[in-house]
């Protein structure tokens, strides 16, 4: 898993390239969400290039959209794309390399952006693979600012309703949206409680730690009657040390070039450090 780690940090550093090339993105999120992406992707998911319109894959949900640039870094690491190109293209005019994933891109399997969808479309497609017995499972990844729109609970609702324990749900829970502090935009605590109680097995892990949440994916595929929510404390813009841990502006600011060189220098020690562990 060393390795894996080191790979996220690698990923973060096209992510933020991307961003510094289009001088748009939303990189704190990206940085929060970089190790879930890569555990689902590189490790956890049936998911691939050879078999991405087989019906008995899993299927996932970029609920969180705004991160694409996470998500397109970590869908080139697993062969969708080239890496360089979407460096180069993401966000100019005609790219399909857009500011949100769209479905017109090979592995993505829905658009998405606009918040408090993903889940909900989960529900429909976690439903079709039970009436069709496949063994498909079915993942999303929701921000925690994500979680003040209502139609995030009508999918806790059916979800737990329907017992469909082929969804795993995961909360990037960094405890920061747009204009600041989840809980005094919008509160969600007691969050585990209030998952609970529609029903839901709840995991809660470090979720910027590969090796908890690599268990927590596992874990969550042996329970049944029910489907699993993974809360993952992360930190909103984990790997970019003291410039951007932690701090609101960051959900879409672009580095100066000074804070640019800084965060790629606190990428490469992370990097360096994971792989002489
Ligand atoms: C329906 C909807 N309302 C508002 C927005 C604008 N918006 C984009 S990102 C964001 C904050 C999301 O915060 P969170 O879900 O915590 O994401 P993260 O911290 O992981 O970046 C908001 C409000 C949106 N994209 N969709
Ligand atoms: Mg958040």
């Amino acid at each position: 898993m060393n390795k894996l780690k080191a790979k996220t940090f690698e990923l973060r550093q096209n992510a933020l390239d991307m961003i510094m090339n289009a001088k748009a993105g939303h990189i704190g999120g990206d940085f929060s969400v970089m190790d879930i992406l890569s555990v689902l992707y590189l490790k956890q998911m049936n998911i691939s290039v050879e078999n991405q319109n087989d019906p008995d894959r899993d299927y996932f949900i970029m609920s969180k959209g705004h991160s694409v640039e996470a998500y397109y870094s970590v869908l080139a690491a697993a062969g969708f794309f080239d890496i360089d190109t979407v460096i180069r293209e993401f966000s100019q005019f005609g790219s399909p390399f857009i500011g949100h994933p769209n479905n017109k891109l090979p592995g993505i399997e829905m658009n998405s952006g606009s918040l408090g969808h993903g889940l909900p479309v989960c529900v429909g497609i976690a439903i079709g693979a039970k009436k069709d017995n496949r063994p498909s499972r079915v993942y999303t990844v929701m921000g925690d600012g994500e979680l003040a729109e209502g139609s995030v609970w009508e999918g806790f609702m059916a979800g737990g309703h329907y017992k469909l324990d082929n969804i795993c749900a995961v909360i990037d829970r960094n405890m920061l949206q747009i204009s600041g502090g989840t809980e005094e935009v919008m509160s969600h605590e007691d969050l585990e409680v209030r998952i609970k109680a529609f029903n839901w097995n709840v995991i809660r892990v470090n979720g910027n730690d590969v090796d908890e949440l690599d268990r927590a994916f596992e874990e969550a595929k042996t329970v049944k009657g029910m489907p699993t929510c993974i809360i993952a404390d992360t930190i909103k813009g984990f790997g970019g040390g003291e410039v951007m841990e932690n701090k609101a502006p960051w959900h879409h600011k672009v580095p100066t070039e000074e804070e640019y060189r800084k965060i790629s220098a606190e990428l490469s020690r992370r990097r360096e450090a994971a792989l002489n562990e």
